[in-house]
């Protein structure tokens, strides 16, 4: 092609700059840069958990965030056993029956977390004391839940966090009145209640060896019983410098071998020390507040927000990797605002563990994860 003047020439090379920018960045449908949800739409589904406020939409700004990034969501605590099912025969489906219809409303799909959890238990179950209540508190949440959004979520955290570091089973009430075979169990009843719904073991730390063997011997049990279970969630709450790459990728594939999905649930990256070291997220550790814990209440420094990055970076290139056996990572919320790590293990820090800062802007880290689909191809 030739041109006649410099003018035309200018000409064609801003046309052709536009066509270049309207295909790479800007989605030409609505015109706005593209969402994470976009970006990883041919490689796995992107979550974040949700607040009560968040499912209210109050916040138009976060509203905004929510339906143009994600294209998951969990009820960071509305679907607890302890809000939806406060007394024996009481059940409370209001804030779950938002989610859903939220998740109808512009098509984002639905986790359910989760069905039997020892922690977030409502009182009266907590103080029931034979094995026969137990059993009838168990059977009758798992039919009542699973039935009742059967078709409507599209997945059930039906277990979570079972089990002991060394993977073992946790020594929970389920255990004590139910015996070990309350897992399969559980499953058992969710496959019945819920035939169109996907069914998941959810834990943190399922990536070190020791746990992850218990994940897989349990998991092995379910599956031998004739039971289904679909998918497994590795939480992912990390600490900045201690991400265990090669024991994540090492579970993926062990995970995947045994035919289920693999999924990151609940992933967020901690910017702050941690005073026992170690990458748990057992709820019921706490610690007390002070200024060598807490050091960045204005601000995070440039060069760990560099590295935290980085860890962003690597992480979610390793997912990349294995987009074939990776169906969702889900982040353990929208911004660094609502965040739980801002309260646990020391309540009233101030952390920076997601890729949206507290006022829901998203960060450098959110750039470089957008962009990486593209790249890596
Ligand atoms: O983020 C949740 C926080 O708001 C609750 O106070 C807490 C109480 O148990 O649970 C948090 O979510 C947990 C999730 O349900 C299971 N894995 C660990 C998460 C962080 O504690």
């Amino acid at each position: 092609m030739k041109y006649s003047n410099t003018i035309q020439f200018k000409m064609a090379i801003a046309i052709s700059i536009s066509f270049l920018l309207s295909n790479c960045t800007v989605s030409k449908r609505t015109n706005e840069p593209l969402g994470l949800k976009e970006s990883y739409k041919n490689s796995f589904l992107i979550g974040a958990a949700l607040n009560g406020a968040q499912i209210d939409e109050t916040d138009p700004i976060v509203a905004k965030t929510i339906t143009h990034e994600f294209s998951a969501i969990t009820p960071e605590n509305v679907m607890k056993a302890e809000i939806i099912h406060p007394g024996w025969d009481i059940y409370n489906f209001n804030y779950a029956d938002k989610l859903v219809a939220l998740g109808k409303k512009y098509q984002i799909a639905v986790n359910g977390h989760t069905l039997i959890w020892h922690s977030q238990l409502p009182e009266f179950a907590k103080r029931i004391n034979n094995s026969d209540s137990l059993r009838y508190y168990f059977e009758n949440h798992i039919k009542t839940l699973a039935s009742r959004y059967d078709g409507k979520i599209a997945s059930w955290d039906v277990v979570n966090e079972a089990l002991n570091e060394d993977g073992s089973l946790r020594n929970t009430i389920f255990l004590q009145k139910l015996g070990p075979n309350y897992i399969v169990e559980a499953f058992r009843l969710a496959q019945k209640a819920a035939p169109n719904t996907e069914l998941y073991y959810n834990d943190f730390n399922i990536e070190n060896p020791q746990k992850r063997a218990g994940a897989i011997d349990m998991i092995k049990k379910i599956q031998a019983a004739g039971v289904r279970i679909d998918g497994v969630g590795i939480q992912g709450h990390w600490q900045v410098n201690k991400v265990p790459f090669n024991n994540i990728e090492e579970s993926i594939i062990a995970f995947s071998k045994l035919g289920l999905k693999v999924m990151f649930t609940e992933l967020d990256i901690t910017v702050l020390p941690n005073p026992w070291d170690s990458n748990t997220a057992d709820v019921n550790m706490k610690a007390e507040n002070n200024a060598y814990f807490n050091p960045y209440t204005s601000g995070i420094p440039d060069s760990i927000q560099q590295i935290f990055t980085k860890t962003y970076i690597d992480l979610f290139a390793l997912f990349l990797k294995h987009k074939k056996e990776v169906t969702r990572v889900t982040f353990w919320g929208v911004n660094d605002h609502q965040s739980w790590l801002n309260d646990w293990p020391i309540k009233g820090r101030t952390n920076y563990p997601l890729l949206f800062d507290r006022n829901s802007k998203p960060k450098d880290t959110y750039y470089n994860i957008l962009d990486l689909p593209k790249q890596i191809q």
